[in-house]
């Protein structure tokens, strides 16, 4: 077996690990839906029902998974739609950097828009081929493999596109804005200026 390269202080533990702060929400395909609001160039907030975001065009990714506690899974595969289709779905004003996205219950994860639309980024709907399990996020969770898991939002209903930087839901808490793990960037006490809002 190939041995996977890891990020300084992760192993790799049996399974995946399921972790999250919360409850795990119900999915209803009928009223579930995915908005876009925020700076967005039309200034209207979009919103894609499931049938929508299902005829969204769509990609496979291969990629290890780093969560700050130190665990780290080599080699998941992911299937789903890109985030730069949902971007050309609805498109973003002048000037936004940076993004907001938001989970059922309030749960959010800020990123720089370079890390949203990453090539490795994607909103998954399978892990594995098969559906994500409610645990792992049903029916659609942010995965951004560069990043630490907290990034990685699970239960995902809606992206804010922002001019501004503001920090989400672990940010806020101490946790780094940034947040690469091969940088070891976990905490906000680490922060270099210009990594993070004032
Ligand atoms: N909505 C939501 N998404 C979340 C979290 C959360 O608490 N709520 N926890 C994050 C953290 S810290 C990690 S490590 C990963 C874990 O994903 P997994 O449970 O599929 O392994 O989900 C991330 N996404
Ligand atoms: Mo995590």
């Amino acid at each position: 077996m190939e041995e996977t390269r890891l990020p300084p202080g992760q192993y790799v533990p049996r399974g995946l690990p399921v972790i999250h702060y919360g409850r795990v929400p119900p999915f209803k395909p009928g009223s579930w839906d995915l908005k876009v609001f925020g700076a967005t160039a039309s200034g209207e907030e979009h919103a894609f029902g499931w049938d929508d975001f299902t005829r969204l065009p769509r990609v496979t990714r291969v990629a290890d998974f780093h969560c700050v506690t130190k665990f780290s899974v080599p080699g998941l595969h992911w299937d789903g739609v890109p985030p730069s289709a949902l971007v050309d779905a609805a498109p973003p004003g002048p000037g936004v950097r940076h993004v907001m996205v938001w989970a059922e219950y309030g749960y959010s994860a800020n990123l720089r828009w370079s890390d949203f639309t990453a090539p490795g980024t994607l909103l998954a709907t399978h892990l594995d081929g098969e559906p994500l399990s409610p645990d792992h996020g049903a029916p659609v969770r942010l995965v951004v493999p560069h990043l630490y898991g907290w990034k990685s939002v699970k239960w995902v209903r809606a992206i804010e596109y922002l001019l501004e930087d503001r920090r989400g839901f672990w940010e806020d808490r101490g946790y780094h804005n940034v947040a690469d793990p091969w940088r070891e960037q976990r905490y906000s006490y680490q922060e270099e200026p210009g990594e993070g809002p004032p």
